[in-house]
């Protein structure tokens, strides 16, 4: 186990203490990072006891400790996985060799582009849910945001230290940007589509949460098999605390099916006027939902045909998830059947690794809707079952970008689909109604008409504890 030294400024278990030059610079990026956090992090509620979990170690057994907190006062800092004892690339053209503790020179734009692109996530998602605090359905779920929010603070942390130790003055460089670019921003907006998308009500929260952050671990996955072993073992550390947040939103998602279905036995039936007016979200108001948070985070892999990302893996800089439960690893004599708008094409395998990723990725989005879906069925509504949009839908990146497809994944007229979007994904009326359901609710164990009450609270809490102190 690797215990992590509190005493300092930054927390750290990577014996920052015994490295002058990179502390101070990183001491002098800290400031910085907490004005961002004051002034784009979650509004109003930065003076509150929070109840937290702060990493403590990066102990399997027990990596983290909980109590109240408030926001500014968390300790955001550096926890890198235990390291592996002669670790060897474990993919690609140099596979078998050693892994690397510093950055190859022919690799280091493409490194360092590579953990830009994963640190421009962390900060632009707590910007794109800053302001949901003022609509929470309940105390436990608020505290559920925050948790999230002060993670996705230190994920940028983890970046950053790699940018700051390992990339000299451009990795400085670069960490300061990681501060000036904004979601949304007209000018200087975060780098990939889905983070510049605004998340302004809890459904859109827990799809977020469901779809992009499942993105989040596969991209971490493919990171952890990385040959440059400290970004290997920051990403793997990352992932422990990335399983919670993909637990709002599955948890998120069925509580919502849960008080649905509630709704539609005790009013017996399923028109969604009417279940609207009773103040729930339809089946149907939730598949397009799904439908536009799952495609929007399918563009998140890249392009299907990517020499990138064959590059990234001939060179052992990023691999598959779960690389080792593949069979080959290096690619060279594979090749992979791709469907395309003009039809069926053979590429090489290794051109073709952002498609391998997305089909994984979508394979695990399927778990949670299996779920909910059990639930639809047993209580007798199995035809207005949950789906997963094709992979073609909406797509704005890659082969399906701009063309006219349905959820199911036809190839139909520009007409059509220009009709039709609005009944696949949420419509200006849809959010409207959404945004009405967003009333706060914040007396411990109360709960919002829309969703179901969670079924245990946090670490072995009730579900009526005070999670946020609000006076
Ligand atoms: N939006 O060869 P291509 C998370 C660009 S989420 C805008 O197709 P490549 C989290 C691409 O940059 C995980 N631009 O793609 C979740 C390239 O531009 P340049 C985030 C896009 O390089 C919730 C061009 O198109 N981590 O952690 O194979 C909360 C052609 O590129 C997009 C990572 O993404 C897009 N969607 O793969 C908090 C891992 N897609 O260079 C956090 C790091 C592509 O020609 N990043 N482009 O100007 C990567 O591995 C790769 O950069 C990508 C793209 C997978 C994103």
């Amino acid at each position: 186990m690797s215990g992590i030294n509190y005493s300092e400024k930054i927390p750290n278990n990577v014996d920052l203490v015994n490295d002058r030059t990179l502390q101070r610079a990183l001491e002098h990026w800290q400031p910085k990072f907490l004005d961002w956090w004051r002034g784009m992090g979650p509004t109003d509620f930065q003076n509150l006891d929070v109840y937290l979990r702060t990493a403590v170690s990066v102990d399997s057994e027990g990596w983290a400790q909980y109590g109240a907190v408030k926001m500014p006062d968390y300790r955001w800092g550096i926890f890198l996985g235990d390291p592996v004892a002669d670790r060897k690339i474990g993919f690609g053209d140099a596979m078998g060799q050693p892994v690397w503790q510093q950055v190859p020179g022919e690799y280091r734009s493409i490194l360092r582009r590579l953990i830009v692109t994963q640190g421009d996530t962390e900060p632009a998602s707590v910007e794109q849910q800053r302001l949901l605090g003022h609509t929470c359905p309940s105390l436990y779920d608020l505290r559920n945001l925050f948790q999230i929010n002060v993670e996705e603070g230190r994920h940028l942390w983890a970046m950053v230290y790699l940018l700051h130790a390992y990339f000299g003055r451009d990795g400085r460089e670069e960490a300061e940007e990681l501060l000036a670019r904004h979601s949304g921003d007209a000018d200087k907006p975060r780098i990939l589509t889905t983070f510049n998308e605004p998340i302004s009500d809890w459904l859109s929260l827990f799809c977020f949460t469901y779809f992009t952050d499942r993105d989040g671990k596969y991209q971490l996955k493919s990171l952890a098999e990385s040959g440059f072993d400290p970004l290997s073992r920051t990403c793997r550390f990352m992932l422990t605390e990335e399983a919670h947040h993909m637990f709002v939103g599955e948890t998120g998602i069925g509580r919502v099916v849960k008080r649905t279905l509630e709704v539609m036995k005790e009013l017996g039936t399923d028109d969604p006027a009417r279940i609207r007016a009773h103040g729930a979200v339809d089946l149907g108001l939730l598949q397009k939902y799904l439908n536009f948070w799952c495609s929007s985070s399918l563009d998140l892999f890249g392009s299907e045909v990517s020499s990138n990302s064959a590059a990234n893996f001939a060179n052992g800089l990023k691999g598959r998830p779960d690389e080792t439960t593949y069979d080959d690893h290096v690619l060279r004599e594979k090749s992979f059947e791709l469907g395309t708008p003009q039809g069926t094409e053979n590429v090489p395998m290794l051109n073709a690794l952002n498609e391998v990723m997305r089909e994984s990725y979508l394979k695990d989005c399927e778990i949670g809707l299996r779920r909910w879906n059990r639930a639809i069925e047993r209580a007798g509504f199995g035809a207005l079952a949950l789906k997963l949009p094709s992979m073609r839908f909406r797509r704005s990146i890659g082969a399906w970008a701009g063309q006219s497809v349905d959820p199911q994944g036809n190839l139909i007229s520009n007409d059509v689909y220009s009709r039709e979007l609005n009944s696949w994904i949420p419509s200006d009326q849809d959010r409207t109604f959404v945004k009405s359901l967003m009333q706060r609710v914040v007396e411990p164990g109360k709960i919002a008409g829309w969703v179901a009450p969670p079924e245990r609270g946090i670490n072995n809490l009730p579900v009526d504890y005070e999670y946020v102190k609000l006076h």
